[in-house]
């Protein structure tokens, strides 16, 4: 009798403690639940996560992330290869992918001078096309794109990398043929098309005096003149070297000085070296290892100095979240990564928050477990 008590008694416990595990382990920890009281949290799809091909890494997006942005499957050559033709197969699945998972979806990118269809600011023997009809095909193309996702794309990437480090524009037929105009007109239209929707400049480099100022300059003229911009996407694409922390923090407080939101947009780091293509290396193997220095694995004191330096942009972001509104990292896992074939094709990086086998780096373990207070681990 006294046994059969003592059964009960056990087997009471047992059920209790597993009970109480069963929230523990469904509130365990992840990007969106720690960061989401101080931004959103991002991430770039591919077309093999958009379309469910790349399972892993859709479960981690699905887990972690709360916003996603197009990594390239609405630039204008891949979604409007000829002036009378759009492709909307892989952005339509990319929009449901992220209302399907409740997420604040990104486009990305309306005016961009790269991965430009080749129609667009040329006419049939290759010549710059006069100011009236690049207005007209501008307003065609944002138009169509911003009108097909009304009120389902909550954000637009409206003008890419258009300034240079030294704050003058960058001399793309954009700015040939219109001067600057085309960047008040690019979001004059994408207001049009979904007034309620909100538009962002977005550049790299963005650390840089000389951009900072020009961007500054722009972001206030475009506000006198009455046009909605709501944030300035700073590219967080960053080196372990570079920029210098300081620069960045600077130019997020000029941003946030103009009255806009500061946007850390596709953040990635690049543990590798930068390549000084001017390097006279006769012997061609030590040429590669100088390239390609860890093709099989990060060695640890350069994950360690990796990581720190990670913590370090997140700890700056936490820092001033009551201004930056969004961080997007640009792709899931290292394997993901555009770092791995540039400058120099085929080299291998390891530049997101997670590895190759899908892991979260140690930063981001530490930012899961102890979150709002990341320290350096030099
Ligand atoms: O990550 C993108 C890569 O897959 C593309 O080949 C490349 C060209 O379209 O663009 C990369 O993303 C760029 C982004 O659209 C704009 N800022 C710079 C990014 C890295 O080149």
């Amino acid at each position: 009798m006294k046994n059969k008590r003592i059964l009960v008694i056990i087997f009471v416990c047992a059920a209790l403690c597993v009970y109480a595990a069963k929230p523990l382990l469904l509130e365990e920890p992840t990007l969106k639940s720690v960061l989401s009281s101080k931004f959103l949290i991002g991430v770039a799809l591919n077309s093999a996560q958009i379309t469910g091909c790349d399972t892993n890494a859709v479960k981690i997006i699905k887990r972690h992330f709360n916003s996603v942005v197009a990594e390239n499957c609405m630039k204008c050559q891949a979604i409007h290869p000829e002036e009378n033709r759009y492709d909307f197969r892989l952005a339509d699945k990319f929009v449901k992918f992220g209302e399907d998972n409740n997420m604040f979806i990104i486009g990305h990118c309306l005016i961009w001078h790269s991965q430009l269809a080749l129609w667009f600011c040329v006419d049939k023997n290759g010549e710059n096309v006069s100011p009236e009809i690049l207005k007209t095909r501008m307003k065609n193309h944002i138009y169509t794109i911003v009108g097909r996702y009304k009120g389902r794309v909550k954000g637009w990437d409206v003008v890419n990398e258009a300034i240079m480090e030294d704050g003058s524009y960058r001399r793309s037929r954009f700015y040939e043929i219109l001067g600057e105009d085309f960047i008040p007109l690019a979001f004059q239209y994408a207001h049009e098309a979904d007034p309620d929707a909100e538009l962002y400049y977005n550049d790299y480099n963005m650390h840089a005096t000389g951009k900072r100022n020009a961007v500054v300059k722009l972001v206030n003229e475009m506000k006198t003149k009455g046009l909605r911009i709501d944030a300035v996407g700073m590219q967080g694409h960053l080196g372990m070297d570079y920029p210098i922390l300081k620069d960045f923090e600077q130019s997020i407080l000029a941003y946030a000085s103009t009255g806009v939101n500061v946007m850390i947009t596709e953040w990635d780091m690049s543990a590798l070296p930068a390549v000084n293509h001017t390097a006279n290396i006769s012997d061609t193997l030590a040429y590669k290892k100088v390239l390609n220095p860890y093709p099989d694995f990060l060695p640890d004191s350069v994950s360690k100095r990796w990581n720190s330096k990670m913590a370090d942009y997140m700890n700056l972001f936490i820092k001033y979240s009551n201004v930056i509104s969004r961080i997007t990292a640009w792709g899931v896992s290292d394997g993901d990564s555009w770092k791995n074939g540039f400058p120099v094709r085929g080299r291998k990086d390891y530049a997101l928050l997670f590895n190759r086998k899908y892991q979260p780096k140690e930063f981001v373990k530490k930012l899961l477990k102890e979150p709002l207070k990341l320290d350096r681990d030099k």
